[in-house]
């Protein structure tokens, strides 16, 4: 005897997978879960691979493939707004998104294959018009289900929000205040940071994940120079700079200098920090003013971090959509574009049509190819 637990039969088509399932259910613990592992295994049973559960689910048709990796994105939802959307998606949401362009897809050409047997002129203008009307349509439904897939595929990855500008102005400071923790080392002291620290937060249910980075400056001493160069490597890899500055001191040419040399096309907020201090100076209308000594200003600062990095949507409106999500519609886009071209040439207009159907297709899993289930499913862990 191993243990003592619970044995669950779950007969066809009644399980996660739709097969006959047995469940061993123990009381845990990686010394008693081996064992039997291994007593099952004696016993002619194998490992499972990685998503081997879902993969099968997947080919005996319980879940479509988005679903089958929102299954994988919910388990690793970096926040509970990406969690809750991974949710809607394993219900079937976003499939039905995409089941609905499909659906569209499918009626135009039926239509047009109609058309094509008889070729008469009269048949070919109503036809042309009715295809134009129903194309634009399709056309403005895919664009907003790109539109959310794109929004929401910030839910998956998180923002990257890099922490930077001249030393001693609060950059550690307003990490501290934004993870609620005292995770960096403050001091009085210009060039306290050296490495580059990183933190996951979550700011209105979305994924955010700060760096906080060296001042930047001149600087003759080896390791203060290395934590500047390290800054400049996360500047390159940001969603969003954060560039802070002293209200009272406003935005100098030393700033300034270290502004223009940010990457273009990066969004960037300007942070004015310490304006619970005497101000001297107006600063510029389009910074954030905030005080990481007295939080005030945070919420402004968050709201900013959100917008910048093109989150305009509440959670509930968005897909949690993957890369391949995101290429796959803008091949149907571009194939629903060639197709408006081609309404002189309908054989051609029904080929566009046919590729633009494919393409959302690769989505739900209709056209998939063995290589890529593979590389799907191998991402989930053991045992789901
Ligand atoms: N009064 C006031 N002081 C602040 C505020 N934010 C930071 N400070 C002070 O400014 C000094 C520098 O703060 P840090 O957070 O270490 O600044 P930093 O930008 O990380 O500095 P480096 O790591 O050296 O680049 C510390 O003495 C902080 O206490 C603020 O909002 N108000
Ligand atoms: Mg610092």
């Amino acid at each position: 005897m191993i243990d003592e637990g619970l044995v669950i039969f779950f007969p066809a088509p009644h399980s996660y997978t739709g097969e006959p399932v047995v469940e061993l259910q123990g009381h845990g613990g990686p010394v008693v879960m081996h064992a039997v592992l291994a007593a099952c295994v004696d016993a002619g049973a194998r490992l499972a691979e990685p998503g081997e559960f879902t993969r099968r689910a997947f080919l005996e048709g319980r879940l479509d493939l988005a679903q089958a990796e929102a299954v994988a994105d919910l388990i690793d939802s970096a926040s509970s707004g990406a969690a809750r959307s991974a949710l809607r998606s394993l219900k079937g949401e976003f499939s039905a998104a995409i089941g609905a362009l499909i659906a569209q897809l499918v009626e135009l050409r039926a239509l047009t294959e109609a058309m094509l047997d008889f070729p008469e002129d009269e048949v070919d203008a109503l036809h042309r018009e009715d295809a134009e009307t129903r194309l634009g349509r399709l056309r403005e439904a895919l664009e907003e289900v790109f539109a959310r897939s794109r929004e929401g595929s910030l839910l998956r990855s998180g923002i990257n929000v890099v922490l930077t500008g001249r030393p001693n102005v609060g950059k550690s400071s307003l990490l501290n205040r934004l993870t609620g923790e005292e995770r960096a080392i403050v001091t009085a002291f210009a060039g306290t940071t050296r490495d580059a620290l990183r933190e996951s937060v979550e700011i209105d249910g979305v994924p955010v994940i700060l760096v906080d980075t060296a001042g930047l400056r001149e600087s003759r001493e080896e390791i203060e120079r290395l934590g500047v160069e390290r800054a400049q490597r996360e500047i390159a890899r940001a969603d969003v700079i954060v560039f802070v500055y002293e209200a009272s001191a406003g935005l100098g040419p030393e700033e300034r200098a270290l502004l223009d040399a940010l990457p273009a096309g990066v969004p960037c907020v300007r942070v004015a920090n310490k304006i619970d201090l005497p101000a001297s100076r107006t600063p510029g209308a389009d910074a954030v003013r905030v005080s990481a000594k007295t939080g005030e200003g945070l919420d402004a600062l968050r709201a900013a971090i959100l917008v910048s990095a093109g989150w305009h949507a509440s959670e509930e409106s968005v897909f949690l959509a993957r890369e391949r999500h995101l290429r796959a519609l803008l091949r149907a886009r571009a194939h629903v574009e060639a197709a408006q071209l081609e309404t002189e040439r309908w054989e051609l207009f029904a080929e566009e049509l046919r590729l633009a159907q494919a393409a959302l297709g690769e989505i739900t899993g209709e056209f998939t190819s063995d290589d890529l289930l593979g590389e799907i499913f191998a991402r989930f862990c053991i045992g789901k």
